[in-house]
């Protein structure tokens, strides 16, 4: 456990730094999404699932061996998800968005609670639960529409050993190639913000390497340190939702929307 790090102020430097960018793109990990009660992927797993690592359920061998008790785990997480709502810090991005002619979020988060707090430019670096698909022919499925209770997990209409799964990228599956290049590309840019992440899953945790390489301010914000913190030009030692707020507040007193 790292030793408490003191909560660092939001300097009149990083609100200069954003008042000025043209493109910003963020990069959000579970941490963004914590305190909406959505545990984090390196929180211990509570109840249920507290004798599971999640990088033990979130693999295709986990998958090919136990099924049922991986569908079972993603069924309780979209139970957690419907209970929930998205936080400050998925607000205040909603509000950050609409401040940039060019602004990207990137999020490894699969919980979609960008897209319900109002984030309209999403790349989904690692899928999202609330869709389903065929684990053979990767065809989005109507859970609906199969909804045999018999079969746990629900078998699918498109092959005949076909399973139903979610559409999320497991450990050791490629990232989909189109997200991917979309985030590379908007790694060229004024200012990276990394929220929420310890930076350690790949390659999504590159991205923010990548960015200050080609010449972005670089801003972690995370209450804890990662090993991209000796990267960063400003490291807010914060929760997301409550420096965020406070950093679209001070940016629109002083950098007022043209
Ligand atoms: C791949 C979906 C190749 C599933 C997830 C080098 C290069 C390439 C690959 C690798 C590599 N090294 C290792 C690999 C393999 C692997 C990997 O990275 N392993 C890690 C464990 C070392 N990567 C892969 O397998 C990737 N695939 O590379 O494929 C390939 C190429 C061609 C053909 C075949 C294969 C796929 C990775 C995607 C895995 N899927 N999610 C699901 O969700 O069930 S990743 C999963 O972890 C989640 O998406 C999660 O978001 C993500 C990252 O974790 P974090 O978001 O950072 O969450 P974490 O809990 O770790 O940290 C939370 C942070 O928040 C903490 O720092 C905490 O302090 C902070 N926090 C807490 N509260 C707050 C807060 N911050 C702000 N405010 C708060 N209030």
């Amino acid at each position: 456990m790292t030793a408490e790090r003191a909560p660092t102020a939001i300097s009149s430097e990083l609100i200069a730094t954003l008042g000025r960018a043209q493109t910003v793109t963020v990069m959000t990990g579970a941490g963004v999404s914590a305190e909406s009660g959505i545990a984090t992927f390196r929180d211990r797993n509570d109840g249920l699932w507290a004798n599971y690592r999640p990088e033990d359920l979130a693999t295709p061998e986990a998958f090919e061996r136990n099924p049922d008790i991986v569908w079972n785990w993603y069924q309780w997480r979209r139970e957690q998800l419907s209970l929930v709502q998205p936080n400050p810090a998925h607000r205040a991005l909603a509000a950050l968005e609409c401040r940039y002619r060019d602004f990207t979020l990137v999020t490894q988060n699969v919980d979609r609670l960008h897209h319900r707090a109002g984030s309209r430019r999403v790349i989904e670096l690692h899928g999202n639960i609330i869709e389903t698909i065929c684990h053979r022919t990767r065809r989005l499925i109507e859970l609906e529409a199969i909804n045999d209770a018999s079969f746990v997990p629900p078998r699918s209409p498109y092959h005949p050993e076909g399973l139903a799964r979610p559409n999320v990228v497991w450990f050791g599956e490629a990232l989909p190639a189109s997200a991917l290049n979309d985030a590379t590309a908007a790694s060229a840019c004024d200012v990276f913000i990394s929220i929420g992440t310890s930076s350690v899953v790949q390659p999504a945790a590159s991205l923010a390497v990548l960015a200050k390489d080609q010449g972005a301010a670089l801003i972690e914000i995370n209450p804890e340190a990662t090993p991209l913190t000796g990267f960063a030009d400003f490291v807010l030692t914060a929760a997301a939702g409550v420096c965020l707020p406070q950093i679209v507040e001070r940016l629109n007193r002083h950098h007022p929307k043209d």
